[in-house]
């Protein structure tokens, strides 16, 4: 029997640990995996338009699945485009491994053509990345690379020279065969009793819930029922915490709410569990602080705190909760939840649509989006204001699932993220809120839907700007620049691609249009037409902030733009 290559090993060794796809552009230096997936049954080859794309799709397919997912990038430029998505994988610590094909191993050193060092290029957004350089790293060095990603739940670069992977594999079967090690971490008995010693004898208590609470929210809800505590949630808690939710006072942080923001202010202790909200200037300066999650270096990154425990959220609470005594006292929950049916009635407010109008409010076509989209929808929503429609509109279920690049805080995600749940999610409707800006900076894998079949719905907030930069750069009290975008008809283009492509540009028209795109089989694309302009005034506006806007409001007058401050006022302090 012909010997097996290192790509025949790579490839069986990717399929013994569950990887069904790899997302990637092909490449002469990666001809020996392309060639080896294209000759067995187990992994398909996910061909892409950007390696940028494969990256975000691998990342979020580790998200919604919690397993491995791979992209792979032939050598030097292909590689490199993986880059910034990988980053986002690194930063929403997802277990992804990334296969970079190398130059032939021969010319390393000589300033080659296409010459890259992917171990130096991919060190600061993995935490396993080596050179294979010999036959007999093959197997070990991929495993322990898959290793690492899942056990540390981050990213793992291969690099691999195109010439090796076509050489002759000493070894000829994967080594490991033991399915995903699940520990229970959990604190120790006397720091479990401490801690519920310590939660019995305190009053005004406010949760601050996080990602890391996936699975734990039949606990999480009995522990806020027992300290008669608020719950707030961080972004990438929202899919796990918001829903079923009777402690819900929503988030905090300058897209949140304002009850969010007075639930962290006004507690005498805040307990964090599972989030890494990384906003300083939120946390409140005087109460006491209680963080656990289960990677001690969490512990103390974003604000002090007084008592750090290590242990996953589930297992810890689980501890905990039969240790607590029932607390009876509810007047600061009460108060915290009438503060949030305020701060929803007014958000909701903001959500409406009159016939007729134009343009369109973004937060009315979040709001019908939510809607429309079906019970087990997956969002996707770009870095820019499609992430605050998202955050303050978009309802979560435990069924649906939100993907943004919230920790990396990327451009152009939505469409790739998208693609990746789509492939690993067949069955399920997968809807992106895009912004203008973001969806053309990766628009070329709108090809990607087409090509792979993929009923992805596309749902494009039009607003001709970088509008969230815009309102950066207003609340800094610098005249907005270098924000226009002259757009083309994006309907017409995802028809050129072979989507469905609409466009609403009255509110009468959202609905249809959405119903529409929801209900056809294939990809499309709805563009609304929204305000430029809609206001997103963080939960408290401190003097700075405000400061800003006044400074904007006088620089725009005395450079003659005095139409925009009154377009401005009309949209939003009529309101
Ligand atoms: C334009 C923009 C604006 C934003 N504005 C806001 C804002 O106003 N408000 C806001 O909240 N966010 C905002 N974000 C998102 C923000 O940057 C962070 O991504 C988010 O707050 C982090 O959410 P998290 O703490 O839930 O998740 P992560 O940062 O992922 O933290 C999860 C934590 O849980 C721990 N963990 C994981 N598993 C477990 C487990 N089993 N048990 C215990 N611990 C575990 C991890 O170690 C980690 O420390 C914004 C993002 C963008 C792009
Ligand atoms: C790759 C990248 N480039 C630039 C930025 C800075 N930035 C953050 S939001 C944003 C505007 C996004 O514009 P668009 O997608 O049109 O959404 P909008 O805010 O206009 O709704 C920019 C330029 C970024 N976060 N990522």
């Amino acid at each position: 029997m012909a010997k097996k290559k290192i790509a025949d090993l790579l490839v069986d060794t990717l399929a013994g640990a569950g990887v069904e796809r790899v997302y990637g552009v092909a490449g002469d230096s990666l001809n020996g995996i392309t060639d080896s997936i294209r000759r067995q049954e187990q992994i398909r080859w996910i061909h892409v338009r950007h390696e940028e794309t494969a990256a975000f799709a691998a990342g979020a397919e580790a998200h919604l699945t919690g397993r491995l997912a791979v992209c792979a990038g032939s050598c030097g430029p292909g590689n490199l485009h993986l880059i910034n998505g990988l980053y986002d994988c690194h930063h929403s610590r997802v277990p992804v491994l990334a296969i970079a094909a190398q130059i032939p191993s021969h010319e390393i050193g000589s300033g080659y053509f296409q010459e890259t060092h992917p171990e130096h290029l991919f060190a600061q957004c993995s935490d396993y990345c080596e050179l294979i350089s010999q036959t007999e790293q093959v197997p070990r060095l991929l495993e322990i690379a898959i290793q690492s990603a899942l056990s540390r739940r981050g990213v793992s670069v291969i690099a691999l020279p195109g010439d090796v992977a076509l050489r002759d594999a000493v070894e000829q079967v994967p080594r490991l065969h033991f399915p995903e090690p699940k520990p229970s971490v959990c604190p120790s008995d006397d720091e479990i009793a401490a801690l519920a010693k310590m939660l019995n004898e305190s009053k005004k208590i406010t949760i601050l819930g996080g990602a890391g609470c996936a699975g734990a929210h039949t606990e999480l809800i009995e522990l806020a029922s027992k300290l008669k505590a608020p719950i707030v949630h961080a972004m990438r808690g929202k899919e796990f915490i918001e829903y079923d939710n009777p402690f819900d006072v929503g988030m905090t942080g300058l897209l949140g709410f304002s009850s969010g923001y007075q639930a962290m202010m006004n507690c005498d202790v805040l307990v964090m569990i599972g989030t890494d909200f990384p906003y300083q200037q939120f946390f409140p300066k005087d109460a006491t602080t209680i963080q656990i999650d289960i990677r001690g270096e969490q512990l103390g990154r974003r604000t002090k705190v007084n008592h750090g425990f290590v242990g996953d959220t589930k297992t810890t609470l689980r501890a905990l909760l039969p240790k607590l005594d029932q607390h009876n006292d509810d007047k600061y929950l009460k108060s915290s939840l009438e503060l949030y049916q305020k701060a929803r009635k007014g958000l909701d407010e903001l959500a409406t649509g009159e016939p007729g109008r134009k343009p369109i409010h973004p937060q009315y076509a979040a709001r019908v989006l939510d809607e429309l989209a079906a019970t087990d929808a997956i969002f996707s929503c770009d870095v820019g204001t499609p992430t605050i429609w998202a955050a303050r509109y978009l309802k979560m279920n435990g069924k649906r699932r939100l993907l943004g690049s919230f920790n990396h805080g990327s451009m152009a995600n939505a469409l790739p993220q998208a693609i990746g749940a789509q492939v690993s999610h067949p069955g399920r409707q997968v809807v992106t809120l895009s912004g203008d800006g973001g969806l053309a900076m990766l628009m070329g894998d709108l090809l990607s839907l087409r090509q792979l079949q993929l009923p992805v719905k596309v749902i494009v907030f039009k607003n001709d700007a970088l509008a969230f930069v815009e309102l950066e750069m207003k609340a800094a009290g610098i005249l907005d620049f270098a924000t226009d975008l002259d757009n083309p008809d994006f309907a017409k283009m995802a028809e050129a691609a072979g989507l469905l492509g609409l466009t609403a540009e009255t509110p009468d028209q959202v609905r249809p249009m959405i119903t529409q795109a929801l209900k056809h089989e294939g990809p499309a694309l709805v563009e609304v037409v929204v305000d430029r302009q809609e206001l997103v005034m963080p939960p408290t506006i401190s003097l700075e902030q405000m400061a800003g806007f006044s400074l904007f409001m006088l620089k725009a007058v005395l450079s003659g733009r005095g139409d925009e401050v009154i377009d401005l006022a009309k949209i939003n302090l009529s309101r």
